[in-house]
């Protein structure tokens, strides 16, 4: 037999051997038998130092090619016992995550959460980007930089919680990221801001020391009140599922000029008159305007070339108001009978 043909054999034997092999342990052993500097194939390779120069090229040549063979079914039978070892795994570890737990009630998203993510929804699929709002800020951000200076009585309106002589305090407004905004935003803006606001304020069935505001700013050329009755008149239809119309009256906030109340149409009574929208058939719900020219000018917009409307919108009054939730305070209580129901 020559050597080319023992080479052949061994192949033959390794390729039938390793498909009896079903472990890394063994395979590595059975490697060891073979390729390694006492294995057989590391022996019959020996034997190429002998043949003629020749041979060396023809029939060495060939043994070589047999040996990538044989190392080669080696790695094919790694892999494969690799591929069996994490499917069993697979198989044998599974566990079905979608099997109800015997005792378990659902999971729920807090409506606060739910209604934050559906008026984020229909804004960002108007084109608005959405940027969390802060809860510490500094008292220019929410108080001087939205004209709002240390004398202005609007400050009485929303008393807050100060970070002793440093400047800063809790958010009482998500209009604190006005200025932000502003200032880091190429126009055309276009963006809502979530976020946690904390007032120091009497607890009552409508009003909370903590609660949830959503910021709406859009800047660009020639925006006027009509821009801002489209955006929300569209956010508060989707959020009711139904048509809903929008009344502006003048209202006063020292950052918009001209400031308006939104009042939203009743989405429960359609127009018969109910308890909710205590028989007005308008229920007050934006707080919103055009941005104080003062605003833009701060961080360099020129009111003269750009105009820009601003939004304030109340969460957990919207929320109370989709889910006819008739107290502020069960938000904040971890009531399982209250959240159960979202
Ligand atoms: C503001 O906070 C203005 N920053 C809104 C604004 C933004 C006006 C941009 C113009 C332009 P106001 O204090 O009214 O406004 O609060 C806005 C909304 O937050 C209210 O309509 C109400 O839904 C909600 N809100 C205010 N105070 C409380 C409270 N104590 N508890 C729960 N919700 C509150």
């Amino acid at each position: 037999m020559s050597l080319l043909d023992d080479a052949r054999d061994l192949a033959d034997t390794v390729s039938r051997h390793l498909q009896s092999i079903t472990t890394d342990e063994t395979l590595t052993e059975y490697r060891g038998d073979i390729l390694w500097k006492n294995g057989d194939l590391t022996k019959l390779m020996k034997g190429i130092k002998d043949l003629s120069d020749s041979e060396k090229r023809t029939i060495g040549k060939d043994v070589n090619i047999v040996k990538d063979r044989i190392i080669e079914a080696f790695e094919t039978r790694r892999e494969a016992i690799a591929i069996a070892s994490i499917e069993r795994s697979i198989r044998e570890e599974y566990e079905d995550m979608s099997i109800p737990y015997p005792h378990m009630r659902g999971t729920h998203v807090h409506p606060l959460t739910r209604v934050r993510r559906e008026v984020e929804d229909v804004f960002v699929r108007m084109g608005f980007s959405v940027r969390e709002s802060d809860e510490i800020t500094t008292e220019y951000a929410n108080f001087d930089a939205v004209n709002i200076p240390a004398t202005h009585p609007a400050r009485d309106m929303q008393d807050t919680f100060w970070l002793s002589d440093t400047g800063y305090v809790l958010a009482t407004q998500t209009s604190c990221m006005q200025n932000t905004i502003l200032r880091d935003t190429p126009i055309p803006i276009r963006t809502i801001i979530p976020g946690r606001v904390f007032r120091n304020e009497a607890v009552d069935a409508t009003h909370e020391n903590t609660f949830y505001q959503v910021e709406g700013i859009v800047v660009d050329r020639g925006i006027h009140l009509g821009h801002l009755k489209y955006c929300l008149q569209t956010m508060l239809s989707e959020i009711f599922q139904k048509h809903i119309d929008i009344r502006m009256r003048p209202g006063f906030f020292p950052f918009v000029e001209p400031g308006v109340e939104l009042d939203s149409s009743c989405p429960f009574c359609d127009g018969k008159w109910c308890r909710i929208c205590k028989h007005s058939w308008w229920i007050e719900l934006v707080p919103a305007g055009m941005i104080h020219p003062n605003v833009l000018r701060e961080w360099g917009v020129d009111p003269e070339i750009y105009s820009g409307f601003a939004f304030g919108l109340g969460l957990n009054r919207l929320a109370m108001l989709k889910y006819a939730i008739d107290h502020i305070r069960l938000f904040m209580e971890p009531d399982i009978r209250f959240l159960s129901q979202f």
